[in-house]
């Protein structure tokens, strides 16, 4: 271990050692095993304060949790499942004369508003209240969709804690996830294997309501998912996504005929509800009348309508979708509402109060929420997009609310900041040159990626033809071509699937009947060897699946740094700043309370101690330095 260590440091791979390299550092030295979790915490605050953030330049006001709150006996939709079963939910669904709502909060507003982030600790210290003060709700959006990736990827937290540490606490209320079909909660079509036993593994953990969907409509690409989510005796909502505008006739591909024959199919398929994902806000809301009118004479399954508010048309959507007769609608607590999230909960709430859609909520409880919210937010300030309006230029450019706040930073990532009008133009001619198709993720990313690549080549749809034979278009666009993502309505443009293949042949089955099923007892085996990991389990084995290198990384940030899942949200991002003191609660219930005394100065050999008090005694901790 001791040779492992040297090779391995720092300064010996970078050439710094001579010969008092092994005298002058001493934690060469540390070779027990695993290095004790209360190290491990303060090396990650260390290094956040030297490396990364300077230290919390913060300041921020404890968020109000409301104390007291008794989840004890609540009766909610929840027990509705268990009691009477999937069947009985339907039927229940369909006696309300009230609009039935959803909240995203854990799911798609921080998704849409603040790139996913949203940290596991901070919606468990609001889980109760939650319980309690939003007890009529219909179903809570908290886990699936970009969450799962994120967790893992920038959380380094286990998104299946997550889900069991929501359980515990909201005993009454249905939890359901977004499942992008095939692909799963991720970005490419997975083997049969993954997404059966990754379905079965969700509802085993506690998800009830699985809303799938296909990037493309293609309704093949839910088989496997749906078929799997009815033998577990919970609630499949299909999906059919909006996109384009049913009121413009001149626009026919996306018909009112188009949805109709779409929701037709999905009720025949044997899903239990339909749900309508508008993912990019464009159902304006007079074609949410039309659309929910329609559609309410042509099936007979409940309809969960889910829209983003990025046009500031979105309360007003829902409304025209109640008055339809929508059964559920799609909203999140107000300070986490709005812009290319949902709609907002407690607007929604006071706006039907007195009429016949009342939705029962008690205005000054869920009020609570939104305030514990309003000061969540401000910690993960710099996730925000910069958005500060509303905007009705995403009728034109139908880019999904999750996609749109994230383009603006993704597009200067690539050095491209100074042309975001020009991106977002190129985003409109690649659907159309793709023969305007549904945009939701994966599909979505393929034409960002196309838009960003022809920009960065100069191609424009008159020259991509030509210029195109000699360039290696990005993966996400080859794969769509190759038909991994499923068929799109009217097929593929077939010139241009030749330039972007290169002889390569495309599939037109179900990418999952050519699959090769991952072997788990492989996984299995490399997680024990690789990683020394203990007791395998099947979520171990899946996140694996689904993200290997992903769930690797996080492996190593683990052996390194501990659970970081206790850190508060703005010990985790920021780190302390002098003086500051911090309660990390760990998971036997005892309390670490960690106080950054100072940032030594840089030392000859580039580091710097940095000085702590841990329940009162001091530990010093040095820091490679690598600015
Ligand atoms: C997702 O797939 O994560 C979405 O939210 C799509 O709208
Ligand atoms: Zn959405």
């Amino acid at each position: 271990a001791f040779l492992i260590n040297v090779l391995n440091h720092e300064k010996f791979l970078k050439g710094q050692c001579d010969t008092h390299f092994i005298d002058d550092t001493p934690e060469l030295f540390d070779i027990r095993p695993k290095k004790d979790y209360e190290t491990k915490i303060l090396r990650f605050i260390g290094e956040k304060v030297v490396n990364e953030t300077g230290g919390n330049k913060m300041d921020y006001d404890i968020p109000p949790i409301p104390k007291n709150v008794d989840v004890e006996g609540l009766n909610g939709t929840k027990q509705l499942l268990e009691e009477k079963g999937v069947e009985g939910v339907i039927e229940w669904i369909k006696s309300q004369k009230k609009l039935l709502l959803t909240d995203t909060t854990f799911r798609d507003a921080h998704q849409s508003l603040l790139a996913t982030r949203v940290r596991t600790k901070d919606m468990v210290k609001i889980a109760e209240a939650t319980a309690a003060f939003a007890k009529d709700l219909f179903s809570l959006e908290m886990w699936g969709g970009a969450t799962f990736d994120v967790a893992y990827r920038f959380l380094r937290e286990s998104p299946w804690r997550r889900l069991q540490d929501l359980r515990k606490k909201i005993p009454n209320i249905l939890f359901q996830m977004l499942l992008r079909g095939s692909n799963a909660v991720g970005y490419t079509n997975y083997p049969d294997n993954v997404i059966r036993t990754f379905v079965r593994e969700a509802a085993s953990q506690g998800i009830d309501v699985f809303r799938i969907f296909d990037s493309l409509n293609w309704l093949k690409g839910m088989e496997v998912a749906l078929d799997e989510v009815l033998k577990t005796g919970k609630i499949a909502e299909v999906c059919v996504c909006y996109t384009g505008d049913i009121l413009d006739t001149r626009r026919d591909k996306y018909s009112l005929k188009y949805y109709i024959n779409k929701a037709k199919e999905i009720e025949k398929m044997g899903a239990h509800i339909l749900g309508i994902k508008d993912m990019a806000g464009l159902l304006k809301p007079y074609a949410a009348e039309k659309l929910i009118k329609a559609l309410k004479e042509e099936i007979s399954i409940p309809i969960h309508l889910h829209t983003h508010d990025t046009s500031g048309n979105g309360v007003a959507t829902l409304l025209m979708a109640a008055e339809a007769g929508v059964d559920i609608v799609d909203t999140a607590f107000n300070a986490m509402a709005g812009l290319t999230s949902q709609p907002a909960l407690n607007s929604i709430v006071a706006a039907l109060e007195n009429t016949n859609y009342d939705t029962g909520f008690d205005l000054n409880k869920i009020q609570k929420i939104s305030d514990y919210w309003g000061e969540v937010r401000k910690v993960y300030e710099t996730f925000e997009s910069g958005l500060k309006s509303g905007t009705a230029e995403i009728y034109r450019y139908e880019i999904p609310g999750g996609q749109y706040s994230n383009l603006r930073p993704q597009v200067e990532s690539f050095g491209l900041g100074h042309k975001f009008n020009e991106v977002k133009e190129k985003y409109k001619e690649v659907n159309e040159l793709l023969g305007d198709i549904v945009k939701v993720t994966p599909s979505s990313k393929v034409v960002g990626d196309l838009a960003i690549f022809m920009i960065q080549n100069d191609l424009t749809k008159d020259n991509i033809l030509e210029k195109g034979k000699n360039l290696t278009f990005p993966d996400s666009v080859i794969s769509y071509f190759k038909g991994m993502m499923g068929q799109p309505e009217g097929g593929f443009p077939e010139e241009l699937q030749k330039v972007v293949l290169k002889g390569e042949k495309p599939i037109t089955c179900r990418p999952g009947e050519i699959l090769e099923p991952v072997d788990f007892s492989k996984i299995k085996a490399k997680l024990e060897e690789e990683f020394n990991m203990k007791d395998v389990n099947i979520r171990n084995i899946l996140s694996y699946a689904l993200y290997p290198k992903v769930y690797s990384d996080y492996l190593k940030s683990l052996n390194e740094y501990g659970h970081l899942y206790n850190l508060e949200s703005h010990v985790f991002f920021y780190g302390l700043k002098e003086g500051e003191t911090s309660e990390i609660e760990l998971d036997e219930g005892k309390i670490m309370i960690v106080k950054l005394v100072e940032v030594g100065k840089l030392d000859k050999e580039g580091y710097r101690t940095v000085a702590f008090e841990v329940n009162g005694n001091r530990r010093e901790i040095k820091i490679f330095d690598k600015g």
